[in-house]
């Protein structure tokens, strides 16, 4: 049994900080589960472009308010922005390609398949890389 408290995590390695956000990385792909998971803060006033091509992301907002907007391949808006607030959930299952808005601080749990190294940051293109071949989607 693996257990952790947000204390510990927060002054580690497993907190990694970006422009628009830090990610406090609970569990990771050496935890050997087939996810990883994954408490964000999202700043306000932000928005980012996320189009995570080599995983699936599932997201539970607990905290704050702001949207979500599908993007073409160009990055331009649908003009159909989903709120976000505690309660909602939304999973990325068709790699979906969107911007990510926050009004005030958003405070989200996320699971990512496969499971993130626990080190990484945005491309430009605004993905993580795949995972190495030998991340094994079996539980050990
Ligand atoms: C919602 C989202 O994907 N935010 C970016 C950070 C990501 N959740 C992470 O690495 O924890």
């Amino acid at each position: 049994m693996i257990v952790r408290h947000f204390e510990d995590i927060l002054p580690s390695s497993r907190a990694v900080h970006a422009d628009n956000w830090s990610s406090f990385r609970l569990l990771t792909r050496d935890d050997g589960m087939g996810f990883s998971l994954h408490e964000t803060w999202i700043h306000p006033g932000t928005q980012t472009h996320i189009w995570y091509k080599h995983h699936f992301e599932a997201v539970y907002c607990i905290e704050g308010e702001g949207e979500i907007e599908l993007v073409d391949g160009e990055g331009r808006g649908n003009g159909d922005p989903i709120p976000l607030k505690p309660g909602v959930m939304y999973a990325l299952d068709a790699h979906d390609r969107h911007l990510l808005r926050a009004h005030t601080r958003l405070r989200l749990i996320c699971v990512f398949n496969p499971a993130l190294r626990g080190d990484e940051t945005h491309g430009p293109d605004g993905a993580y890389a795949p995972a190495d071949n030998h991340d094994a989607e079996e539980p050990r």
